[in-house]
């Protein structure tokens, strides 16, 4: 590991940190980087940098494969970082936990390896309005092509899945999938997953958790959450982009068939059958992944040297913080819960001015955000708006960047006056 400084304070240091991140060194359009869009991607660490290049310089070859020296370095970097990734999310054991590209590709191999064998006519999969389209998408596609029925919880007043519904649900489906995220990318809200957790187990359902954005801002604990299978991203948690990991219990992945076949994911081939190899293996095929799961690893050891809490209370901090400030911009529309209820995600629109263009004189003022749908076409059309204008925080974002942002927002109404 590089030399991570280890905080001992009560609060981390946002400004200290972003030393740490090569990217704030620039100037856009000959102002300071105000980098608002941590919730679609988040920067980098030199110490992830390093790491990888390190890998790259001192231990690469393909892993698993080679008999000699360098490629046994390989894989120890590759099942090390493997073990990292277990730890992170205190998952019971290292064979379930599989590196994939991203949550997209997690939540796609569970839809389709457990879907695929599982669900039928009179079944059902239950997701929420609230998903990002990678949990939505894919349920969607393999519930319609196996003829069960897909069935989205909407959401309340507060911006929480309407649990009313349950009870409608269970009586006239055998419900099989329930799919939610724990933290919301659109609205930023810090999900109570207790209740649909023990709905859909008490369905004898599987849970499945996106947990994309959660594991970015907080603790997780795939064990206390009680979940069946949950998916993250590297590359939204200053790990590198092409990692993420899917956890799934050990028993429901033994019985489930290989989502992407050919080299490595096999233990014997013949002409007439192929054996499948053991977990995690069974479900990485081909090269895989290794110097991106060593940022993996990486990043894992930067975000807990820091301290998961601190960077949860960071977040909860610059959420309320923004939440006031943003409140002051006249024909704001603020959407989503109370900052201590949320990441550090804030979606909002300006009266009469269509977020791509808030983003756009945004970008003239070094000003990041998104604007867009922020792959939730289903909570859009809830709120009634095509898009909405979002600003997300990390570990290394200073109250003047949302300052920045405030200042751009009048510049914003300035040109539209
Ligand atoms: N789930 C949630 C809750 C997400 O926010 C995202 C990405 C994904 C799944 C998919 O992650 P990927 O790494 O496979 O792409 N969210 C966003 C976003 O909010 N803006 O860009 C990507």
């Amino acid at each position: 590991m590089g030399n991570v400084v280890v905080n001992t304070a009560t609060k981390l240091d946002a400004h200290a940190l972003r030393a740490d991140f090569p990217i704030f060194e620039q100037e856009f359009h000959g102002k300071p980087l105000a980098f608002l869009d941590s919730a679609a991607s988040s920067q980098k660490p030199r110490q992830m940098l390093e790491a990888m290049n390190r890998f790259y310089e001192t231990s690469y070859a393909n892993v698993h494969r080679g008999v000699y020296e360098l490629a046994e370095r390989a894989t120890e970097g590759l099942e090390h970082a493997r073990e990292r990734t277990r730890a992170f999310i205190n998952a019971p054991s290292t064979r379930e936990v599989i590196f994939l590209r991203n949550a997209t590709e997690a939540l796609n191999l569970v839809a389709y390896s457990w879907g695929l064998n599982n669900l039928g006519p009179g079944d059902a999969v239950v997701v929420t309005e609230l998903e990002h389209h990678s949990n939505f998408v894919p349920w969607q596609y393999i519930a319609k092509r196996q003829g069960a029925d897909f069935l989205m919880l909407s959401i309340d007043e507060s911006g929480d899945p309407d649990l009313s519904q349950l009870e409608e649900i269970a009586r006239d489906h055998t419900v099989k999938v329930v799919a939610t995220n724990l933290v919301s990318n659109s609205l930023g809200t810090i999900h109570d997953l207790v209740p649909l957790v023990e709905w859909a187990h008490e369905q004898n359902a599987i849970f499945v958790c996106d947990a994309a954005q959660a594991a970015p801002h907080m603790k997780l604990d795939v064990q206390a959450l009680d979940c069946d299978f949950l998916a993250i991203s590297g590359h939204k948690m200053c790990g590198p982009s092409g990692i993420g990991a899917l956890w799934g219990r050990a028993e429901l992945l033994q019985s489930m068939e290989p989502f992407l076949l050919g080299g490595h994911m096999i233990s014997s081939v013949r002409a007439d059958k192929t054996m499948w190899g053991e977990l995690p293996h069974k479900f990485e095929a081909g090269t895989a992944p290794m110097a991106e799961a060593v940022g993996l690893g990486a990043a894992i050891d930067y975000l807990e040297a820091i301290g998961l809490d601190k960077i949860e209370a960071h977040e909860h901090e610059l959420a309320a913080y923004a939440l006031g400030r943003l409140g002051e911009v006249p024909g704001i529309t603020l959407y989503g819960p109370s900052a201590e209820r949320r990441a550090g995600v804030v979606s909002f629109n300006l009266e009469g001015i269509h977020p791509h263009d808030v983003a756009q004189i945004l970008d003239l003022q070094g000003v990041a955000i998104r604007a867009g749908h922020h792959c939730c076409q289903p909570l859009m059309h809830k709120l009634g708006v095509a898009a909405t204008n979002r600003a997300s925080f990390y570990l290394y974002t200073i109250p003047e960047e949302i300052d920045q942002l405030v200042e751009g927002l009048y510049a914003v109404r300035k040109v539209f006056a």
